[in-house]
């Protein structure tokens, strides 16, 4: 109990970051859910190890040999604590499954978006589609029809020398539309506690609702994007330039977030439908967003 107590004190008297066991902070509210599955499943696991190895030096040191003539207590069978230490565990996962489901609930929950970004995965960057106006979410029902949420986007491609910025509004909740135009990638920003596979023929979806803004965007300024942007990368090893499939992430004020998409499309990265990759997503949006990524972090 006094090593429990110790730790507690070391991680409390500790960074943030030790609190969280590692765990960045996160950024969408979805977040904070896995960030309490994972602290609550780190000190379950603490507090049944220090017991356990508690236990079995007590029982070592209270039942040891006191001297040669001596022959300790030959126990062969305790039922009930065989009872026990099968049950404990048991009831341990069962836990464990009930958090898990509840927290996977929570970050697969859909909200009520009022934002939808197109995603494209493809050998080896992504494309960002940002729809202009008001979105019909309803267009959502049936993913894999010709039927998208905005008449209008903006879009962003990444290339293998570009890493392209994703830009999200503050207070917000941004559903995500994963497609691949080749192999299988993964969508996944740590800071948001999630991630998702993206699979060639299918339309996998998930949403998150930003905190904050940490960043601005001021299309007169030298740095477009100023401020705090996170990273966000492919997890699923999709080819030798997976590694390049990197991408930054900046929430920004609503105000600051229309401005941007608007400067996509007055810069000509305008199209009536989003960019699902192939041919046209080669086309890269260097020119209007390269220039503030040297300063970034
Ligand atoms: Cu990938």
């Amino acid at each position: 109990m006094a090593t429990l107590t110790a730790g507690a004190l070391l991680l409390s008297g500790c960074s943030d970051e030790a609190a969280r066991f590692g765990f960045p902070e996160p950024r969408s509210e979805q977040g904070e859910h896995n960030l309490a599955l994972w602290q609550g499943a780190w000190w379950a696991a603490l507090i049944t190890g220090v017991l356990t190895w508690g236990l079995i030096f007590w029982a070592i040191w209270r039942y040891r040999r006191r001297s040669d003539a001596d022959i300790p207590v030959q126990t062969r069978y305790n039922l009930p604590l065989e009872i026990f230490y099968t049950i404990a565990p048991v009831m341990m996962v069962i836990v464990f499954f009930d958090h898990t489901v509840t927290v996977q609930n929570e970050m697969l929950d859909n909200g009520n978006p009022t934002n939808v970004v197109e995603v494209t995965g493809q050998q080896w960057q992504w494309t960002f589609n940002h729809g202009i106006g008001e979105p019909d979410v309803s267009a959502d029902e049936n993913l894999v029809d010709d039927e998208y949420p905005y008449d209008r986007y903006g879009y962003v491609v990444g290339t293998g020398s570009h890493i392209p910025t994703l830009v999200l509004p503050e207070k917000t909740t941004t559903r995500f539309n994963l497609r691949s135009a080749d192999v299988i990638h993964n969508f996944g920003v740590p800071d948001f506690g999630m991630r998702m596979d993206v699979v060639p023929g299918r339309v996998n979806h998930y949403s998150i609702t930003t905190k904050e803004a940490t960043a601005t965007f001021d299309p007169n300024a030298e740095d477009l994007i100023d401020g705090t942007t996170f990273r966000g990368a492919c997890y699923e090893l999709c080819g030798v330039y997976h590694a390049r499939m990197i991408f930054k992430v900046a929430i920004v004020s609503e105000d600051d977030y229309k401005s941007y998409v608007d400067t996509l499309a007055q810069n000509g990265f305008e199209a009536e439908r989003p960019l699902l990759g192939g041919g046209k997503s080669t086309r890269s949006t260097d020119d209007i967003a390269s220039h503030n990524e040297e300063e970034g972090e």
